[in-house]
């Protein structure tokens, strides 16, 4: 697995991250509510909201089908208005996608740390590529967030995990397979039921991990 995104816990402060200029709401690095490590970043809202992010990172576009993992966590004080939360997800083709958590949603809490998932958001969008997150104003709330992460699957976390499945399914064929693999010690039926199970983990478990891979988990 490889982390996207550069300072996600903001313990190097506001490091990696862009506010736009000039910000009507600036975030801040606070000491008094991390949900990991010493700090995370707050906003006051103390202005009214604009119609654009006011904090954000870029990186090097990744493609959706890639991507593993993908959320942040909010801590938010109070809880006016029908938006509880509002982030953007920006594409390399210039599309964006608001992720929208409204006030009355169950999964919306107000004053305490609670994960906020992108991967429903993200999977939405396939064949596209990642290339910015950003977060808007909460509206009329204080709001904080920490531990924003990205990860994406490393080239040898995929190879291993697709050789490894593909192996067992050649092992289990060949065992099934007559004149091939025989384990003389266990003789002939128990040599084909080994193999039949070899080979339906080995399918199992390559379909399983396609089916995480688009669902992100
Ligand atoms: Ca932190």
């Amino acid at each position: 697995m490889i982390e996207i995104i550069e300072n996600g816990g903001f313990e190097k402060q506001l490091s990696s991250w862009s506010q736009p200029t000039p910000n009507p709401n600036p975030w801040t690095i606070e000491l008094s509510n991390p949900h990991t490590g010493s700090s995370s970043a707050f906003n006051p809202a103390t202005d009214s909201a604009l119609a654009a992010t006011t904090l954000f990172q870029s990186f090097v576009a990744v493609p959706v089908e890639e991507i593993k993992s993908a959320g942040f966590w909010y801590f938010h004080h109070g809880g006016s208005g029908t938006v509880g939360l509002a982030t953007l997800l920006t594409f390399s083709d210039g599309t964006a996608v608001q992720d929208t958590l409204f006030a009355d949603d169950p999964s919306y809490k107000g004053d305490q740390w609670t994960f906020r998932n992108w991967m429903p958001t993200l999977i939405a969008n396939p064949g596209k590529k990642l290339i910015s997150v950003g977060f808007f104003p909460a509206l009329q709330t204080r709001q904080y967030i920490d531990d924003v992460s990205i990860t994406k699957r490393s080239f040898v976390d995929r190879f291993y995990r697709e050789l490894a499945w593909a192996w067992l399914i050649i092992i289990g064929g060949l065992m099934i397979t007559p004149g091939g693999i025989e384990c003389i010690a266990c003789g002939f039926v128990l040599t084909k039921i080994l193999g039949v199970i070899s080979v339906v983990i080995g399918i199992t478990g390559f379909v399983r991990d396609r089916i995480q891979t688009v669902v992100g988990r």
